[in-house]
């Protein structure tokens, strides 16, 4: 459910137990502990305390009531014996599966769209994430609305007469009413921010930075390499060098999109954008709620594909982050695969990067592996650059500033006529040098 911020700190307070109902439909034993294993993580992100894993076999889901009725009465001795408060789904349910499933057990259900809209309404910072968060949960919610108001039939005695029916379908109408208007608000507040993202965005390629996109499965530490590259930013070039961004284990510590500067002594300075984590079956609606904040993924010059690559299921989430960025129409964007955490995948850390290679192992823990990592950005930063040697009047600041922030200066010496200066610039700058 999403929480308000009363209710919010209300539970930070305590672990909730749960319960984990896993319905299992593949044969996979190794997919399937995967999944087990992540909804567990997920519940932990959102402090919810695993006390029992429920398991059943099924070729497909049940119609009715997602596990199948028997299973499902068993589930409610668990419960009983647990006292767990909420039963978690390992899949997405249908309305009428997760309201049959929930009158049969008597507490309520969470799917896993539920559990990381959840999660996601706790970690919204920014006021493009939160609207963006409620907008989908607002979506989740619309179909699920029948009978939610039952217990007003309830509370005034009449126990399901005509007239008291009446009172929880007016409730629902109204309710589908106010939500449908809310979600109309939403969109047209959404499209406004947007609309500032964009000429921010424009401000910026005007700038001349090149931008650079950190993608990947969520905990892959991209955030953690983020930090890593503003330490060794220079701080002079930019006053927002040392805001680092959040980085904790736990999944979907990132929710908001934030953008550096990064201006490493010797290399050419760039913009680098660290982005919410992917994950398996992200809820549809979610990545269509957080389309406008991934864009930047689209406006990028390269993307960084960060992975744990001490995780055994590393090719997976390599795998899936490729399938979303797919969805998000970003094929033409050269990549680098960075293959982090290589400080526990290997301890002497005996990885040797190879010079040209598009796959890069780092560690953003202890540094390993940044200058190949810088040195393969370079490489594709350069494409379509050209040599520039040329002596600017001393009156020509502004050139010589544009130069430095969009070219990679090779030297640069003070003499009677001017700034001596050597850099490898980008193709329109180039040009532009050209014509003065
Ligand atoms: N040992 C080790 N741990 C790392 C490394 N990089 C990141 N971590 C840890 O991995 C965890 C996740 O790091 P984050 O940087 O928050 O990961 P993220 O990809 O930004 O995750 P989301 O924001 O949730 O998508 C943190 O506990 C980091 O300290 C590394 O190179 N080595
Ligand atoms: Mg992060």
């Amino acid at each position: 459910m999403y929480i308000d911020k009363e209710t919010d700190n209300q539970i930070q307070d305590a672990l909730i137990p749960v319960v984990l109902v896993c319905l299992r439909t593949t044969e996979d034993d190794e997919e399937f502990d995967h999944a087990v294993n992540e909804l567990k993580n997920l519940c932990e992100a959102c402090d919810l305390e695993t006390k029992e894993i429920i398991t059943q076999s099924l070729p497909h889901p049940d119609n009715a009531t997602w596990i199948g009725s028997g299973k499902a009465e068993e589930l409610t001795y668990v419960i009983r014996g647990t006292e767990a408060e909420y039963a978690v789904c390992l899949g997405n349910l249908s309305p009428t599966q997760m309201k049959n499933l929930q009158k049969i057990i008597g507490i309520p259900v969470w799917d896993r769209t539920n559990l990381i809209l959840e999660i996601f309404s706790r970690r919204a910072r920014t006021r493009e994430a939160r609207l963006q968060v409620e907008s989908a949960y607002l979506h989740y919610m619309l179909p699920r609305l029948t009978g939610m108001w039952k217990h007003l039939g309830r509370q005034s005695g009449g126990g399901g007469s005509r007239a008291n029916k009446g009172i929880g379908e007016k409730q629902i109408e109204l309710d589908r009413r106010q939500i449908s208007h809310r979600i109309t608000e939403l969109k047209k507040e959404l499209k406004q921010i947007e609309l500032t993202r964009e000429v921010q965005r424009r401000g910026r390629i005007r700038n001349g930075y090149p931008l650079v996109a950190l993608v990947g499965y969520t905990n892959a530490g991209k955030s953690s390499l983020m930090n890593r590259l503003i330490e060794s930013s220079v701080s002079s070039y930019t006053e927002d060098s040392e805001k680092k961004v959040f980085e904790k284990d736990m999944l979907f510590a990132t929710l908001d999109t934030s953008v550096r500067k990064i201006a490493i002594p010797g290399r050419r300075p760039f913009l680098l954008s660290d982005t919410v984590g992917f994950i398996e079956n992200i809820p549809h609606d979610l990545i269509k709620a957080f389309r406008s904040t991934l864009a930047e993924v689209k406006y990028a010059d390269v993307l960084l594909i960060v992975m744990d690559s001490s995780d055994p299921h590393y090719t997976m989430h390599r795998r899936i982050t490729e399938d979303t960025l797919r969805e998000l129409d970003v094929s033409g964007i050269p990549r680098i695969y960075v293959y982090n955490k290589a400080d526990i995948r290997d301890k002497e850390l005996t990885i040797k990067n190879s010079a040209g290679s598009d796959s890069i192992f780092i560690s953003a823990r202890t540094g390993y592996g940044m200058d190949d990592l810088l040195d393969a950005l370079r490489e594709i930063l350069q494409r379509g650059s050209r040599l520039v040697d040329l002596i600017l009047p001393y009156s020509a600041g502004s050139i010589l500033s544009r130069i430095h922030n969009e070219g990679e200066v090779l030297e640069e010496s003070f003499e009677p006529e001017g700034t001596h200066i050597r850099a490898l610039c980008p193709a329109a700058l180039a040009d532009y040098l050209g014509t003065i």
